[in-house]
């Protein structure tokens, strides 16, 4: 196939690939239809996908990864500078030099025998102000499919890079997937990403973590703009007016549930409407008339696939009905479909996420991986924003953090003002997931849900949040709030319902950014009043009693907060801003009995 560029800098890198790799062919993703089929079809011969029921469940496919690549790695994820100090603390490291020659020592003839495809993608809509471009080099069909649903992909990105050279390298090989050779290595200044040794989404569709939150952030701290690990959703009230917010959950927190909530219905009655922007990442800048606009750089929405169901999310698993790649999920083997945990009519006639014959009527194994996951177009999306491919982002009036927390956390509170934002958001913490190998329920600190992504030093990153508030005038500024949907009785029980009543809370923060609603000044920020939260048509699953304990302010347990914050704070060395600094001493002052 002929090249599908002139462009020198991208012709040298890709000869340059070639002869590391040593592919049989080379194949140039042009983004035409029928060349994403025909790799479709030539996955299914290989068994690398399996086709799903066509009426039922159009172009979709199932896929299965090696069992010991169904997450990402973080151990194995490093940020690869000149110097350590660079990177700090919270990431892993190694001098770049050596970390090229290692990797390129496991990888080097690895795609003999193999196809090597040459993935030209943009992150953004292609030609806006906020995009940027990559080349991804692959010898995985899988990843091909999944980057094509990801994000903007082939011939009018090659375009729009046109001769420059500010595009970003990257090299993906499979390998033998084997753990202990397994690297997803990032290099800022070179605007390189290496994947080796893994099939895992999260660590091998580089657009998704790799550019779009590690380099990216990197970019933004010398650009001055922000890459955010945040879901962007719009609330339509009655009257038309439409608001932005953005929310920063850690992985498997409720991004894409909230992205996509159904309001309840005494909301759905009064004429509310939730809009979905994006559901995994925002990138944010300052717009012309001086107020901050977040656009969602990604195509689709890779989402976790257990707990999806029609009542959790019918607007996801809509999403999925159609031109989806499923992946670790269980297969009904009575109607070629596929089954996982939160559905209705477990199949007995099954397959398990690993290929193994499997009943979910009677088997006490799980039939889908708990980080199985959907990839689907965001088109499909029932409650997809006009604004979603608008080049110039949409106008945010909030910032909102969360998390895991058992206790603590109340149910929201708000910020006092900029900087005391960037504090709460500085010390979240949350109990950890499936989507990272490793312990799953572990509370750790997970400053603006960023802590896998911040491709550079944690102290310089939340400096850089201080200083993009200076750069933006105080009635510009976006509010900033925490919010926690998993706070726990005696018994264990979640005391919030969650997912669509969570609008219930979308609505006081609004109301708070447009002045209509006051509150309670505590010593960690202004809580709601109980009655200002509306409760209409829930009042028998959460009772006023309920609702004030999750408002409530424990002052012991914050003090122990505190305690914590500081020993984090204290872990990431000289770089934390004295203001942040200051932002915890003052809560220690107000928390001690
Ligand atoms: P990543 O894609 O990993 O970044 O995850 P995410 O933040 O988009 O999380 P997602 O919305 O996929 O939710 C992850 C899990 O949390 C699912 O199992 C959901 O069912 C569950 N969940 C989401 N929202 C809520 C909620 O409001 N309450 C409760 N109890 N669970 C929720
Ligand atoms: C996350 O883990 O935050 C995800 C899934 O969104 S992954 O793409 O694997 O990172
Ligand atoms: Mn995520």
């Amino acid at each position: 196939m002929d090249n599908l560029t002139t462009n020198k800098s991208i012709l040298d890198w890709v000869a340059d690939r070639v002869a590391l790799l040593s592919p049989d062919k080379v194949v140039w993703i042009d983004g035409s239809r029928e060349q994403i089929e025909a790799l479709k079809a030539e996955a299914v011969s290989t068994g690398e996908f399996i086709k799903l029921n066509e009426e039922k469940l159009p172009d979709c496919y199932l896929h299965r990864t090696d069992p010991s690549d169904v997450a990402r790695v973080e151990g194995r994820t490093f940020i690869c500078t000149p110097t350590r100090e660079e990177t700090g603390p919270l990431n892993n490291w190694m001098a770049p030099d050596e970390t090229y020659e290692l990797l390129d020592g496991i990888i080097k003839d690895s795609y003999k025998g193999k196809t090597m495809y040459v993935i030209p993608y943009s992150m953004g809509p292609v030609g806006s102000p906020f995009s940027k471009y990559g080349l991804e080099v692959t010898d995985s069909i899988y990843v091909v499919c999944n980057m094509d649903i990801m994000t903007r992909i082939g011939q009018p990105v090659l375009d729009a890079i046109g001769s420059s050279e500010d595009w970003i390298k990257g090299t993906h090989a499979s390998c033998d997937c084997d753990p202990e050779k397994r690297y997803i290595c990032q290099f800022p200044q070179d605007n390189t990403i290496y994947s080796v040794c893994s099939c895992y989404g999260g660590n091998v569709l580089q657009g998704k973590k790799c550019f779009a939150l590690r380099i990216a952030s990197y970019l933004g701290l010398h650009e001055s703009w922000q890459a955010e690990h945040m879901l962007i959703l719009g609330l339509e009230y009655p009257n038309g007016d439409i608001k932005y917010l953005c929310a920063a959950f850690p992985s498997a927190c409720g991004k894409t549930n909230l992205a996509m909530l159904v309001p309840p219905e005494v909301y759905r009655k009064k004429g509310y409407k939730l809009w979905t922007v994006g559901d995994d990442i925002a990138w944010i800048r300052k717009g012309p008339d001086g107020r901050m606009y977040a656009l969602n750089p990604e195509y689709g929405f890779f989402g976790v696939a257990p707990g999806t169901n029609e009542k959790s999310n019918p607007n996801a698993l809509a999403a999925t009905r159609e031109g989806t790649i499923f992946t670790n999920v269980a297969l009904n083997l009575d109607d070629n479909t596929i089954w996982w945990e939160g559905l209705d009519n477990a199949p007995e006639n099954g397959l398990d996420w690993q290929g193994q014959p499997w009943n979910g009527k009677t088997s006490t194994e799980k039939g889908a991986y708990p980080n199985s996951r959907f990839t689907a177009p965001s088109r499909n999306c029932p409650c997809l924003s006009s604004e979603y491919e608008n080049p110039d982002g949409v106008p945010v009036e909030a910032f909102v953090f969360g998390g895991r927390r058992a206790k603590l956390a109340p149910l929201v509170y708000q910020a006092r003002d900029w900087n005391h934002g960037v504090f709460i958001g500085s010390s979240m913490a949350s109990e950890t997931t499936a989507a990272a190998t490793g312990a799953v329920g572990v509370v750790r600190r997970d400053p603006m849900a960023m802590r896998p992504f911040i491709g550079y030093d944690c102290g310089t990153y939340f400096q850089h949040w201080l200083d993009i508030g200076k750069t933006v005038d105080v009635d510009k500024q976006p509010k900033f709030f925490n919010v926690n949907w998993f706070r726990k009785d005696d018994e264990g029980h979640f005391m919030w319902p969650g997912f669509g009543d969570n609008l219930r809370v979308l609505d006081w923060i609004l109301k708070r950014c447009a002045g209509e609603v006051d509150a309670v000044e505590t010593e960690i920020g202004f809580l709601p009043k109980p009655e200002d939260i509306n409760l209409e048509g829930l009042e028998d699953e959460v009772s006023m009693d309920a609702l004030k304990e999750m408002l409530s302010v424990d002052k012991k347990l914050w003090a122990e907060e505190a305690e914590g914050i500081e020993e984090f704070y204290d872990s990431l060395g000289s770089t934390v801003p004295a203001e942040l600094k200051d932002q915890l001493a003052k809560l220690k002052a107000a928390v001690a009995e």
